[in-house]
């Protein structure tokens, strides 16, 4: 569990999985996304957050909550090879085994053995395992990857199987040997999804009337078979059961019979618009379903392009129903993977897609209620837009750039994705400081583009790029001998070079600025490879950390040499200027030469260049550059690299640092004095910023694909841990 936050953007739900997804009939929402477990409150409007607990070594495969209302855990099967149990109040695991030698695919909880859970492989075992007395037993019934797992709700013996293969078996969990006691025969692909009815017999009445329909009396319903001669079974023999696949059909079957009784196309030309149609989608169909507890005649199901479907099944041909846009949410736009109905009555749907979003849906109408933006990679980077308070751009490893208006009422409900020309993870975030809208990035393949964020057109790119991850990209004003622009240009570091692009011609190919520099200074010989780049907020200066711990201090435009600063023995991953005002000292903060760095290393440093600047001042030109070997002051605390810094516009003299050592730490530079620190049980932390509003509010990204928003003057911990290394 982490510290106390206030807000979270989560990581997206496990992708290609049968059920990583769950809710409880309070409304209790729980799904695994990489290898963490988020766990939400989806009666509130909007949806609340309550939890997210590291779970797994590797990414969570299957989730299941437990059927005992009165307790609130779930199961887990992970990827490194576990299956576990928690608490999702407090996020403590309570047991678990690792008796799979293959990867776990699934894992569904009982829901008539309340202590049993069993989950299934990729090569076709079984484990069934009694949490009570901790008993495991293995089985084999088919030498297949198993896609997806459901235990009958009826006979607590009876547990259906889908295979990648498109087999779908049902076993007889009581049986040692000769187990399976029935195989559905028809789908030739991946099964995605199964599901029991939830009320015994095999024959619904095409004549059902509206009274029938509570659960009580339907026990009683029975089921239409379309062109039945036979005589109809009593209604309560066997049960119905309902397969999605990847070969886009949906079977209805008869458990006695191993029979469909019906077989549904995923219906196309439906009107729906939302989605993407590329050529990648057309090939896509992921098939879940549901089969609803109080309305046992409708199957629910996912179809092409992120549409979600409600059959009729009381009919002959079954019909079908669309899922629509409701006031404050759309539907999905990619395929659907999840989807669990919970709530008072079962009334909210909870899907999950590859869009990223996680909507809810009301069951009464069909209706979108709200849509959940998730994260689906690190978070790299974040900028506050200058004109918008409150508005925060962040850089995803999903290839998406999110911007976010957090002081919209809906918060983070009111993200908004750009994807459109990224195409790789965006490590680097710059917002143009004097032209609306005008956000520049950088990406781990080496590209620099600038988007319009006011618009979602396709950004502008660079012809010229780096070889590998861009690190940096900042605005600044264009530093050539004749630098006649006004116009700023666009400066990125990647490769150990900084390169200057000039936005009005992005056709033209970037200039290096190591030989403008060399020029400027006379220097000859090799200068050391940069790594960060920042202006001071005036433009008048520029800051360069460099790969061997230093940092060089360039005037403007010319780069004439003002300072080498010598603090640090590892490449420096960020360097901020203190603000030149703040709202303590609107008139201008005493701090404004202050210079706070971060690298490798553990230390952070702040030093002072005032008198840098007065000596240059003094002697123009012609005086030799200072160096600087002592920091004013050394914060000491993190046991790991310092990724990211960020000066509180707020208050004088307040730093914020996120470290490798998966914390981050608020520090009172002016008195060397740790404030706060917030820390979580996994991941380490890429990128820091106070918020430009809120001066008790910090925005934290990191390796886990989550943001956390929270608040110093929450935190128990003054300091960062002790002696954690991760
Ligand atoms: P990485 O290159 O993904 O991995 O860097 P590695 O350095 O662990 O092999 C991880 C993080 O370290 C990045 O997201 C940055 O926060 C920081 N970082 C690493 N490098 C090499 C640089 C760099 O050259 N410049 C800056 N500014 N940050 C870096």
């Amino acid at each position: 569990m982490s510290s106390a936050h206030t807000h979270v953007v989560p990581a997206s739900p496990s992708w290609y999985c049968s059920q990583v997804l769950d809710c409880s009939p309070a409304g209790i929402a729980c799904y695994g996304a990489k290898n963490t477990v988020f766990v939400w409150d989806v009666e509130r409007d909007p949806p609340v957050c309550l939890a997210h607990f590291s779970a797994h070594q590797d990414r969570v495969v299957g989730l299941s909550l437990s059927p005992s209302t009165n307790q609130l855990q779930c199961c887990t099967a992970g990827e490194d090879g576990r299956v576990r149990v928690w608490n999702i109040e407090d996020g403590s695991m309570l047991k678990e085994h690792n008796i799979h030698a293959e990867k776990p695919t699934c894992v569904q909880w009982s829901p008539l053995v309340s202590d049993l859970i069993i989950s299934g492989d990729d090569r076709g075992t079984v484990v069934l395992w009694w949490t009570e007395t901790d008993q495991q037993r293995s089985l084999l019934p088919e030498n297949a990857h198993i896609f997806c797992l459901a235990c009958s709700p009826h006979d607590p013996n009876l547990l259906a199987i889908g295979y990648r293969t498109g087999a779908v078996v049902i076993i007889d969990m009581s049986k040692k040997t000769q187990m399976t006691v029935q195989r559905l025969k028809g789908h030739d692909e991946e099964i995605h999804s199964i599901c029991w009815c939830p009320v015994p017999g095999e024959i619904i009445r095409k004549n059902l009337v509206e009274s029938d329909k509570t659960l009580e009396t339907s026990k009683t319903l029975t089921f239409f078979f379309p062109a039945e001669n036979e005589k109809d079974p009593t209604p309560t023999t066997g049960c119905l059961l309902a397969t999605g696949s990847r070969d886009r059909t949906i079977r209805v079957w008869s458990f006695t019979r191993g029979r469909p009784v019906h077989v549904m196309k995923l219906p196309t030309n439906t009107g729906y618009s939302r989605g993407r149609y590329d050529d990648q989608s057309k090939n896509r169909a992921w098939v879940t379903i549901l089969w609803l507890k109080n309305e046992p005649y409708k199957l629910l199901s996912s179809s092409f392009n992120g549409e979600l479907i409600q059959w009729d099944l009381s009919q002959p041909k079954p019909q079908w129903k669309l899922f629509t846009a409701g006031d404050k949410a759309l539907g999905h736009n990619r395929i659907v993977f999840n989807m669990a109905a919970g709530g008072s009555d079962s009334k909210i749907l909870v899907s999950s897609s590859m869009d990223r979003n996680i909507v809810t849906w009301d069951l009464d109408t069909l209706k979108s209620k709200r849509s959940i933006p998730t994260l689906g990679g690190f978070v790299y980077c974040m900028a506050h837009s200058p004109f918008q308070p409150g508005c925060v751009a962040l850089g995803v490893g999903d290839n998406m750039i999110r911007i976010w208006k957090t002081d919209h009422p809906d918060n983070s409900l009111s993200i908004q994705s750009h994807w459109q020309g990224i195409r790789s993870k965006v490590t680097a975030l710059a917002w143009h400081p004097k032209k609306e809208g005008k956000l520049a990035y950088g990406t781990d393949d080496g590209r620099v583009g600038i988007m319009d964020t006011l618009s979602h057109k396709s950004p502008l790119i660079s012809s010229s790029y780096h070889k590998h991850t861009v690190y940096v990209v900042a605005w600044g004003p264009v530093c050539s001998e004749e630098a006649e622009s006004d116009s700023l240009a666009l400066f990125s570091c990647g490769d150990g070079a900084v390169l200057q692009h000039l936005p009005w011609n992005l056709e033209k190919e970037a200039s290096n600025i190591a030989p403008i520099i060399a020029k400027a200074n006379n220097v000859q010989g090799k200068m050391p490879g940069r790594s960060e780049i920042s202006w001071k907020p005036d433009l008048s200066v520029v800051a360069l950390g460099n790969e061997d711990g230093s940092i060089d201090v360039y005037q403007g435009k010319t780069l004439l040499h003002l300072a080498s600063i010598q603090v640090h023995h590892k490449l420096v991953n960020c360097v901020r200027w203190h603000p030149a005002f703040t709202a303590q000292s609107p008139g201008g903060s005493p701090f404004t030469h202050w210079l706070a760095s971060g690298s490798n290393e553990a230390v952070i440093s702040v030093v002072n260049l005032a008198a840098v600047f007065e000596k240059h001042e003094k002697e123009g030109s012609k005086s030799a550059a200072s160096v600087i070997t002592e920091s004013y002051v050394q914060l000491e605390g993190h046991t790991n690299r310092i990724t990211s810094l960020s000066w509180s516009s707020h208050q004088d003299g307040l730093l914020a640092s996120a470290s490798y050592d998966g914390s981050s730490e608020i520090w009172d530079a002016k008195s060397n004095r740790g404030v706060a620190n917030f820390r979580t049980d996994h991941g380490r932390f890429l990128c820091v910023a106070f918020s430009d509003v809120d001066p008790d509010l910090v925005y934290l990204g990191g390796d886990r694909a989550s943001l956390f928003v929270w608040r110093p003057s929450e935190q128990r911990h003054k300091m960062p841990p002790a002696g954690r290394f991760m």
